[in-house]
């Protein structure tokens, strides 16, 4: 399978919304009338495009309406399409990773957004691109997590950088800085917890984690990557707007876009977070992990 048949099987959930049934209400209608923008608005939103995409998706269409450039509504798609792309295009900003130089990530986010997942499929990418690679445990808060990253450690062939459970996260990353330090030049991807009923602590936490990093090694975290499950649509806004203010996000991965109907909420992401998207999480196994690109991310929607 090509890479945009697997990326389409991946966002197949969304697809079916943006591709079935839009065009069998675009290709099926016979009228260019109010009937068929109201059924329009209404899927634009049940892909979590959000409503103000809808609200203008639709203006846009009816003002061409009425200065006669629409005849026919198959031309509808493509103004979706163009719409969808010129936001898109704005968080398309790949993350660049050098190479021979140190590389600090830090994955951010709730639990079970996906982050220690994401995790190990970066590190697999990452070695399949000839970095070295380095995780750091600093979700401490339970032994499952810790064991679950080491998991993926041995799957991927990474070593870890742990300590005991309930250690403090700040001092795992104290001490992974500390060997950072005497000479390694790769990525380090370090993992940190997401229990949000502590909200102020976890924030707290945090924050502290960050502070420890820079003051120990000038630039670090060179990508602070919120990671968010695509499948809670708006409230990924929400936490992701919290994450935003509280940590201060570099960069967004949005994952588990195959689960959900609600892929568009890359455009609400989009628009009210103007955070770059640098990858997408369309499954579980080690290669479902993908750089974003806004014209393969349009195109495995539309085409
Ligand atoms: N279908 C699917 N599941 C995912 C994806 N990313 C993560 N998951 C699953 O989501 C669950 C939570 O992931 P985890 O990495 O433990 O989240 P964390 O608490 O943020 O570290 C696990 O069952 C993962 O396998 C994805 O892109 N697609
Ligand atoms: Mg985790």
């Amino acid at each position: 399978m090509g890479f945009l048949d697997k990326l389409k099987s991946g966002l197949k959930k969304t697809r079916a919304v943006l591709t079935t049934d839009v065009d069998d209400l675009l290709f099926g209608a016979k009228d260019l009338d109010k009937k068929l923008f109201d059924e329009l608005e209404e899927l634009l939103i049940m892909a979590d495009m959000g409503p103000q995409f809808a609200h203008d998706m639709i203006n846009d269409v009816q003002d061409r309406l009425k200065r006669k450039e629409l005849q026919n509504a198959a031309q509808i798609k493509k103004i979706l399409r163009e719409r969808m792309i010129a936001i898109l295009q704005q968080i398309d900003k790949p993350l660049h990773i050098p190479k021979g130089q140190p590389f600090v990530i830090m994955a951010v986010g709730v639990n079970g957004s996906g982050k220690t997942t994401t995790i190990g499929k970066l590190a697999y990418s990452l070695r399949n691109d000839g970095h070295e690679v380095i995780l750091v445990a600093a979700d401490t808060f339970r032994a499952a997590a810790i064991e679950q990253l080491e998991i993926w450690g041995s799957r991927v062939n990474v070593p870890v950088i742990k300590q005991k459970m309930n250690a403090d996260p700040a001092a795992v990353v104290f001490d992974a800085v500390g060997k950072i330090k005497s000479g390694y030049s790769g990525v380090v991807i370090v993992d940190t917890a997401g229990r949000l009923h502590t909200r102020v602590n976890l924030m707290e936490e945090l924050k502290k984690v960050k502070r420890v990093m820079s003051k120990e090694m000038a630039g670090a975290p060179h990508e602070t990557l919120l990671v968010l499950d695509a499948t809670t649509g708006q409230n990924a806004v929400i936490q992701a707007k919290m994450f935003q203010e509280e940590i201060g996000a570099t960069g967004i991965v949005l994952t588990k876009l195959d689960g959900t109907a609600k892929g568009g909420v890359i455009v609400r992401i989009a628009s009210e977070l103007r955070l770059p998207v640098r990858y997408i999480g369309v499954g579980e196994g080690l290669d479902d992990l993908r750089a974003f690109n806004s014209n393969d991310f349009v195109s495995a929607l539309l085409d």
